[in-house]
């Protein structure tokens, strides 16, 4: 089961991974340079089953990034709370108002002039992909670029995008960590569609809540661009870099090292909207999905 490239890097972290001090002060088991592969042909859709994966909150947060928005607002409008705790900690910091999440989240919603002021994460992922700013004041849309290129020259080795732009990495909440996307088309001249792949490198995974996470959404992403480009599904390759376990994500990764998995379930995109930019939730369709039961787990800020 494919699962198991997962699992056995939870069993290395827990093993023999590198025990050091992080950024957030938690603490990791750390091992640097890992690979997995996934094949999405026959539209499998790789979410972890040894533990419920909230995958339409991953989904949501793809079709928030291909936005280009940047502000949590509207991630919250559509109750996805995954990105609050780094706003709110700079809020809490730089007032000493010791408000709540919810209320935070409340205020971020209700108030646009408030939204605008403490919602913000700086030019993070949607910027980039979208509106990266060149020198000339000019906007790339690096998205829309992979898309012709797919379209028009489908055996270039140039088709991708990123978000390490390095003048702005100061003022983003977090540095990008799902940072270079890659495409590749397989198959070309015969006579079967051409099947589309996607490598991502991430350069620091949480693999206790970040990965999960990324890996589905990074699928979904694929299957809406080969719908877009009229290309079957090829492989989702994940590359990481450092490869993490936080300290106290240690017994959720006993606790699913205890459990089988599951088959993946399977991925519909229930209609073809006219372009990247078209899609919503509802379009996606996961059938088969039985994992076991959710493992609750803290996010180091
Ligand atoms: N920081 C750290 N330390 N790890 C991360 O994975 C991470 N991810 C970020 C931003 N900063 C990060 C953005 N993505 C969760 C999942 C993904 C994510 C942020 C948070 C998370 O907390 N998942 C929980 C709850 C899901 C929910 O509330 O719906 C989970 O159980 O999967
Ligand atoms: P860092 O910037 O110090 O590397 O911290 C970022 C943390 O967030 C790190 O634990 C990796 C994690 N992360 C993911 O695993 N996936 C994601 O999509 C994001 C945004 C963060």
């Amino acid at each position: 089961h494919p699962e198991y490239q997962y699992l056995d890097l939870l069993e290395t972290l827990l093993e023999r991974g590198d025990r050091r001090i992080d950024r957030t002060g938690v603490g990791t088991l750390s091992i640097f340079g890992a690979m997995m592969r996934f094949d999405l042909s026959d539209n499998t859709f790789p979410v972890y089953t040894t533990k419920r994966v909230y995958w339409k909150t991953a989904v949501k947060e793809m079709l928030w990034f291909l936005t280009g928005e940047t502000n949590i607002q509207s991630l919250l409008k559509n109750n996805v709370t995954i990105w609050t705790d780094w706003p709110l900690d700079k809020y809490r910091r730089m007032t000493g108002d010791e408000i709540s999440q919810k209320e935070f989240e409340k205020r971020i919603v209700e108030d646009d002039a408030f939204a605008k002021a403490w919602g913000d994460l700086g030019p993070v992922y949607g910027k980039q992909w979208r509106r990266w700013l060149d020198a000339d004041g000019r906007e790339h849309d690096q998205i829309a670029g992979v898309i012709e290129t797919l379209n028009n020259n489908p055996s270039s080795r140039r088709m991708l995008f990123h978000a390490w732009n390095v003048p702005e990495l100061s003022g983003m909440a977090l540095h990008p960590c799902h940072l270079v996307y890659q495409f590749h088309v397989g198959g070309l001249g015969r006579t079967e569609k051409p099947k589309l792949s996607m490598l991502c490198y991430v350069r620091s995974n949480d693999m206790g809540l970040g990965n999960p996470f990324n890996i589905c959404q990074q699928a979904a992403l694929l299957a809406m661009v080969a719908q877009q480009v009229d290309m079957d599904l090829g492989e989702l390759v994940w590359v990481g870099g450092d490869v993490h376990l936080y300290l106290n994500h240690e017994d959720l990764a006993r606790e699913q090292l205890a459990r089988a998995p599951r088959p993946f379930p399977k991925l519909h995109l229930k209609r073809k909207p006219d372009s990247i930019d078209g899609y919503t939730i509802d379009d996606f369709e996961v059938t088969g999905y039985d994992p076991h039961p959710p493992i609750t787990a803290p996010v180091a800020v």
